[in-house]
C-alpha cells in the first residue's frame, strides 16, 4: 500500500487541531527565536572568520532545515508572510554561499575548510537530507523552487563524489537521513537519479572501513550503522536515531525495488525494535552512552534516554512499514508513538523542549550519587528552551505539522484509515475527538475502492454500523454506506510489562485508548514507588485540560517507619492518586512522576 501524504489530508479538529494551533501561535516562532538568539540563523551568511565567538557547529544546518520543513507544512494551510520571508532569506544565502559544484556546510564553508567529506561522523550528508526534506516541503507549499534546485545542486555534488568518482574517504553517510530524503526527492522531482543514489547508499552501508573507537562503550562503526551490510541485519542496534531514519531509508528502497531480503530485514529490525527495546510510552533508546539501544528488555525508568527524536523516528519507520507490510500493527506502534513519547518532547505551551524524555522521576534520588566520581544520570526534570544540541525541538515542530500524513493509506483497491484524526480528504471526512472517546464517525465522498479501518490492538471490544471481516489488524468493510459509525471501547486498563524488564516486572501501567498515564508528586504523596494499585479498584475519569480525561484511583502505600519490618506487621493506608497522560508531565514544575505501579 502507499501512504496518503500530509497534503492529502487536512486537519479539521480535536486533539491535532488543538497541537497544530500551538505550532502556529507558538512553536514556530520560539524554536525561531531560540535558534537567532543561539547564531544558527546567522551562520548561514557563512561570514565567520577564525577568532570570532559563535562557530557555526557542523549540523547547525540540520536545525534550520528541519524548521524550514516544519513551518512549510505549516504554510500549506496558512500562509504566514514572516516565515516566507525568512525561508527566502535562508534560500539567498544558501545560494549566495554554496560552492560552485553546489557543496553546502556552514561550518565547513568557513571553518576547517580542508575537511570537506573528510570524515563519516561530520553530518554534512546528514545536513544535506534535512535540506532536501526543507526544500521539498516549502516547494510543496508555495511552488517556490530557488531552494530546492540550489539543493539538487548539492545532491549532484555529492553523486559525483560518491557514486561517480568515490573519492571521498568515507562511503556512506555516517548520520543516515540522507537516503531517505532522496527518495522524497525523487518523488518530488521525478528525477530517477536520486532514488538511485538513496539505493547505492544503502546498498553500501557496512562497506566503509572500520573506523578507530572512539571512548565509548561500543565501535564507532557499530553506532553509524555500519558493521554489517544492512540486509545482514537481524536487529537493532546503536544510535536509535541514526537506525532509525537508515530504516526509514531501507523501507523506501524496498517498496520501490520489491526488494524482498531488504524488506525482511526492516521487518526484523523494526520487530526488535518494538517488541523488545521500546518503551510502553513509545520511547526508544535507552541508552544515554551513544544515545543508543541497548540490549533486549532493558528500558530502566530514571536513567531513560529516549531522545524525543528517537521516538519521531521510529513512527516515520512505522508509518513507511505498512508500505511493505499490510498490517496494522506498525499503524498502533506510530499510534503509541504519537500519543506518548513524542509529544512528551513539548511542552503544552509549545515553548520548551525535552531531548531525553523521563520515565520516571524521584526528585529526592535525583543527586543521592553525588558523591559518585562516575556522575550518574539522573533524568531532566523541566524542559527547556534550546539546547546545545538542539535536534528535538525542530523535529517536533516538523512530525506534528505532518501528523496528517499518519491517517491514511491506500493499495490498488482499497482505502485504509490508520489513525483516528479529524480531518477531511478527497476519500473520506472523519469526525471524531479520539483519543478523549472512542467514537468515530466516517463520511466516505468517493467509492472507487474499499474501505478498511484500524482496529487499534488495544481495543477488546468495538461496534462498526456496518459488515466486515477482520484481517491482519484491519476490519475491511463490506458494505458502501456513506456513513459508518465505529466505536472503541475504551476502558482504563492496566498493562504489566514482560518479566525480563526487570525494573517493571509485577508492576502495571495504566493506560486509556493508545494513552499512557502517569502520577505527578505535585498530584499525589511521596514514595509513588511503593504505592500498590489493586486490580479491582474502581479507576474515575475526570475532566482535565489535556484534552484527555485524567483518571483517579485509591491505592494502598505501606506505613514504614523502620528500615525493616515482618511483612506481617505492614499496614497500608489507602490514599487517592491522580494520573495524568504521560504526554502532559512536568508542565507544572519540577515534580515526582511514576508510570509502574505495584500492583496486586
Ligand atoms: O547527530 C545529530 C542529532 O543530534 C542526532 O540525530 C541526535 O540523536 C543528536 O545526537
Ligand atoms: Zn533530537
Amino acid at each position: 500500500m502507499r501512504n496518503t501524504d500530509y497534503s492529502g489530508v487536512r486537519i479539521t479538529d480535536g486533539f491535532w487541531l488543538e497541537r497544530q494551533k500551538t505550532l502556529r501561535e507558538a512553536t514556530a516562532d520560539a524554536v525561531y527565536d531560540r535558534f537567532t538568539d543561539t547564531h544558527r540563523f546567522s551562520a548561514l551568511e557563512c561570514t565567520w572568520r577564525e577568532g570570532d565567538p559563535h562557530m557555526p557547529h557542523i549540523f547547525w544546518d540540520s536545525d534550520v532545515a528541519k524548521w524550514i520543513e516544519g513551518v512549510a507544512y505549516l504554510l500549506k494551510t496558512e500562509d504566514n508572510p514572516k516565515w516566507r520571508a525568512i525561508i527566502e532569506r535562508v534560500t539567498d544565502l544558501f545560494i549566495k554561499n554554496q560552492d560552485a559544484d553546489g557543496y553546502f556546510n556552514s561550518h565547513f564553508l568557513v571553518a576547517e575548510k580542508d575537511m570537506r567529506f573528510k570524515e563519516r561522523g561530520n553530518h554534512e550528508l546528514y545536513c544535506l537530507g534535512h535540506w532536501i526534506e526543507g526544500a521539498v516541503a516549502y516547494f510543496e507549499a508555495t511552488g517556490e523552487r530557488r531552494l530546492l534546485d540550489a539543493v539538487c545542486r548539492f545532491v549532484d555534488c555529492v553523486e559525483r563524489i560518491f557514486k561517480t568518482e568515490r573519492s571521498a574517504p568515507f562511503i556512506t553517510p555516517g548520520h543516515p537521513e540522507l537516503e531517505l530524503a532522496l527518495v522524497r526527492l525523487w518523488k518530488t522531482t521525478g528525477e530517477a537519479r536520486y532514488f538511485d543514489l538513496a539505493k547505492y547508499f544503502i546498498d553500501e552501508h557496512g562497506a566503509n572501513a572500520e573506523e578507530p573507537p572512539p571512548a565509548q562503550t561500543y565501535p564507532q562503526i557499530f553506532y553509524n550503522q555500519d558493521d554489517m551490510p544492512v540486509r545482514a541485519r537481524k536487529t537493532i542496534e546503536g544510535h536509535s536515531v541514526r537506525a532509525l531514519y537508515l530504516l526509514s531509508g531501507m523501507i523506501d528502497v524496498a517498496r520501490e525495488t520489491n526488494d524482498e531480503e531488504l524488506a525482511d530485514a526492516c521487518k526484523r529490525m523494526f520487530e526488535n525494535c518494538t517488541e523488545r527495546k521500546m518503551y510502553v510510552t513509545g520511547g526508544v533508546g535507552s541508552l544515554d552512552d551513544g544515545e543508543a539501544f541497548s540490549d533486549d528488555y532493558y528500558l530502566p525508568g530514571r536513567t531513560s534516554y529516549a531522545e524525543t527524536c528517537a521516538a519521531i523516528s521510529l513512527a516515520m519507520a512505522a508509518l513507511r512499514m505498512q508500505t511493505i507490510d499490510e498490517n496494522a500493527k506498525y499503524a498502533d506502534i506510530a499510534e503509541r508513538v504519537m500519543y506518548n513519547g513524542s509529544i512528551s518532547g513539548i511542552s503544552l505551551d509549545g515553548k520548551k523542549f525535552f531531548y531525553a524524555n523521563a520515565h520516571e522521576i524521584d526528585l529526592d534520588f535525583n543527586h543521592v550519587n553525588k558523591y559518585n566520581p562516575r556522575h550518574d544520570r539522573f533524568p531532566k526534570t523541566e524542559r527547556v528552551e534550546v539546547f546545545t544540541c538542539s535536534c528535538c525541538p525542530p523535529n517536533i515542530l516538523r512530525f506534528i505539522a505532518s501528523i496528517s500524513g499518519y491517517v491514511l493509506s491506500e493499495s490498488d483497491d482499497t482505502v485504509f484509515v490508520n489513525q483516528y484524526m479529524s480531518s477531511e480528504s478527497d476519500e473520506l471526512d472523519v469526525i471524531t475527538r479520539y483519543p478523549a472517546d472512542g467514537n468515530v464517525l466516517i463520511k466516505r465522498k468517493k467509492k472507487s475502492k474499499a474501505l478498511a479501518v484500524r482496529i487499534p490492538s488495544w481495543c477488546r471490544s468495538f461496534e462498526i454500523s456496518a459488515e466486515y471481516e477482520l484481517k491482519n489488524g484491519y476490519a475491511f468493510i463490506k458494505s458502501c454506506e456513506d456513513e459508518i459509525k465505529i466505536t472503541f471501547d475504551m476502558p482504563i486498563r492496566l498493562v504489566s510489562a514482560n518479566r525480563r524488564c526487570h525494573e517493571n516486572a509485577g508492576r502495571a501501567a495504566v493506560m486509556r485508548g493508545p494513552v499512557v498515564y502517569c502520577a505527578e508528586g505535585i498530584d499525589n504523596f511521596k514514595d509513588m514507588q511503593a504505592a500498590v494499585i489493586d486490580k479491582s479498584a474502581e479507576f474515575y475519569l475526570y475532566d482535565s485540560e489535556f484534552f484527555v480525561p485524567s483518571i483517579k484511583t485509591e491505592v494502598k502505600l505501606p506505613k514504614c517507619d523502620a528500615l525493616y519490618s515482618d511483612l506481617e506487621d505492614v499496614e497500608y493506608d489507602s490514599v487517592s492518586l491522580k494520573l495524568i497522560p504521560y504526554f502532559a508531565y512536568a508542565n507544572r514544575g519540577s515534580s515526582d512522576m511514576q508510570i509502574w505501579f505495584l500492583h496486586s
